[in-house]
C-alpha cells in the first residue's frame, strides 16, 4: 500500500519530473525515451549492474517491438546482432511439421537474449543519454500517489542513508515482486489463471539442436527447444507444479528431452552442461487499470504471462513505449492524452497476449493430462494448422503479435 511521505533530516527533498522504479526492459526503456526528450528521471535498480546485464531470461521479440525499438534510437546493437527467424517446429506423434509463418505474414521472429537488451539499453541510458540510475538500492517505498506531489524514498547502498525523491510521475517497471505491485491500492483489481503445471527452465551450454524453435507435445509431457545464439540453448520441460530442480539429474533431462522432441528423420538433440535448471509454476496475472493516481505501472508489474508463448517481454516494451511518449508528451507540450489512455491501450495487446497464451497452453499441454477426449480434440487443433489455410494464417498472426489493430 502506498504510505504518506516519511519526514527525512532534509528540508527540501530531491525533485526530478519521474522516478522509474526497476531497471528491467520496461524501466530502461522508459528512461530512454525521457532522456532522449531532454526530460530528467531517476531509474532505481534494487540489483547491481552485472547482475541485470547477465540475468537469463527472454529471447524472442516480436518485429513491432524490433521496430518500436529502433524507432526511438534503441535498436543498433540488435539490428546487428540478433538471428531472424522466419518458421518454428511442432513435434508430435513421432513427426516433425515445420510451420513457415514469415511465409504467412511477412513477419520475422527476432532472437535477442533479454540480458544483452538489457546490457543495450542501460548503456544507452547512462552511458550515452546521461541518465541517472542508482544500482543495490534497497526498502523503496512509493508514497502520495494519490497527489500531485508523489514521492519514493529508498535507502542507499553505499551509505545506509534513506533519501526522498520528490516527483510529479512515477513510472512502477519494478517486474513481479517489486515496491509498486506491494503499493497497489484495494481498489486494484488483478485477475489471475493458475495452469496448474510446471516448466523446467533450463539454459544449456550446447549450440542449438537446429535453426529454429521446436515444440514437443508427448504424452510423458510439453518440451520446448529455443536457440539462445551460436552456444547456447534455452529448453522447456513441462513438470509438475512446485517441483524440486534438483530431482532433475543431467542424464534425465537430456533424456526426457530426446524423447519428447524426438522425431523420425531429425537428428537428435545436441546435449551440453546445464548452466541454468528452475521450476517455473505458470500462471498470469492482470492489474485493472495500470493507473493509480501518479503511478503508471509497466511489464510485469502490470501483468504476467507465463513463457508459454513468448509473450513477455514483448508486452514490456508495448507499455513503455507508449508510457514514454506519454509521459514525453505530458511533460513537454502539456498534452495528456497519452497519460489518459494509457491503461486503456496497452490493456488491449495485454488481453489478447493472455487469450493467446492460454489457447497455446492448451496446444502443449492438453496430448499429456491424462484424459484421452482432451488428447483428441488437442491432436485435431495441431493437425487443423497443418491442413487449413485459415487455421494457419490465424495462428501466425497472433504467433508474431501482427493480430488486431492495437
Ligand atoms: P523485469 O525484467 O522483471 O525487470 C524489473 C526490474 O525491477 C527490479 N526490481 C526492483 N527495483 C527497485 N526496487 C524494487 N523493489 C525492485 N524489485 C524488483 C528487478 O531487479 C528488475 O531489474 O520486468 P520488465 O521490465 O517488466 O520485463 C518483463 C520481462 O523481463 C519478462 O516479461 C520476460 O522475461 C518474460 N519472458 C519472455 N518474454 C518474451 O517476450 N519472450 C520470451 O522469449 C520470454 N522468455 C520469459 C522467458 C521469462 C522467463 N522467466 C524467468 C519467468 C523465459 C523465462 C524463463
Amino acid at each position: 500500500m502506498t504510505s504518506p511521505s516519511p519526514h527525512f533530516n532534509s528540508p527540501s527533498p530531491r525533485r526530478v519530473p519521474v522516478v522509474v522504479v526497476g531497471a528491467g526492459p520496461a524501466g530502461l526503456t522508459v528512461g530512454n525515451i525521457l532522456r532522449a526528450a531532454g526530460v530528467d528521471c531517476l531509474v532505481l535498480e534494487a540489483e547491481s549492474r552485472e547482475f541485470i546485464e547477465r540475468r537469463p531470461r527472454a529471447g524472442v521479440i516480436e518485429e513491432w517491438a524490433v521496430r518500436g525499438l529502433a524507432q526511438r534510437g534503441l535498436g543498433g546493437p540488435l539490428l546487428e546482432r540478433a538471428e531472424r527467424h522466419s518458421e518454428c517446429e511442432f513435434r508430435f506423434d513421432g513427426q516433425g511439421y515445420r510451420f513457415r509463418y514469415t511465409e504467412l505474414t511477412g513477419l520475422h521472429h527476432w532472437v535477442y537474449p533479454q540480458p544483452l537488451l538489457v546490457t543495450d539499453l542501460v548503456r544507452e541510458y547512462a552511458d550515452v543519454r546521461g541518465g541517472e540510475i542508482r544500482f543495490g538500492v534497497r526498502d523503496v517505498r512509493l508514497h502520495d500517489l494519490d497527489s500531485d506531489r508523489p514521492a519514493v524514498s529508498y535507502t542507499d547502498p553505499d551509505s545506509g542513508e534513506r533519501h526522498l525523491v520528490r516527483c510529479d510521475f512515477v513510472a512502477g517497471c519494478d517486474g513481479a515482486r517489486g515496491a509498486s505491485r506491494a503499493a497497489l491500492p484495494p481498489r486494484a483489481r488483478i485477475s489471475r489463471h493458475d495452469y496448474g503445471i510446471g516448466w523446467l527452465a533450463l539454459l544449456a551450454e550446447a549450440p542449438p539442436s537446429c535453426d529454429r524453435v521446436l515444440f514437443g507435445m508427448h504424452p510423458d509431457g510439453f518440451a520446448g527447444h529455443m536457440p539462445r545464439g551460436p552456444e547456447l540453448t534455452r529448453y522447456y520441460l513441462q513438470c509438475p507444479p512446485g517441483d524440486d530442480p534438483d530431482a532433475w539429474s543431467h542424464d534425465r533431462v537430456w533424456s526426457a528431452l530426446q524423447r519428447r522432441l524426438g522425431a523420425a528423420d531429425r537428428p537428435p538433440l545436441t546435449e551440453g552442461r546445464l548452466l541454468e535448471k528452475r521450476v517455473l509454476d505458470m500462471h498470469n496475472y492482470v492489474v485493472e487499470p495500470m493507473v493509480f493516481g501518479r503511478l503508471f505501472l509497466a511489464g510485469d508489474a502490470a501483468h504476467l504471462v507465463a513463457p508459454i508463448a513468448a509473450k513477455g517481454m514483448n508486452l514490456a516494451l508495448n507499455d513503455a513505449f507508449l508510457l514514454g511518449d506519454a509521459l514525453v508528451g505530458q511533460l513537454t507540450k502539456d498534452d495528456a492524452a497519452g497519460l489518459d489512455g494509457y491503461s486503456r491501450e496497452c490493456l488491449r495487446r495485454v488481453w489478447d497476449y493472455e487469450e493467446f497464451s492460454e489457447w497455446l497452453s492448451e496446444i502443449y499441454h492438453g496430448i499429456s493430462h491424462g484424459d484421452s477426449y482432451r488428447a483428441g480434440t488437442t491432436l485435431a487443433r495441431l493437425r487443423r494448422l497443418f491442413t487449413s489455410p485459415t487455421a494457419s494464417a490465424a495462428f501466425a498472426e497472433q504467433y508474431l503479435g501482427a493480430a488486431g489493430a492495437f
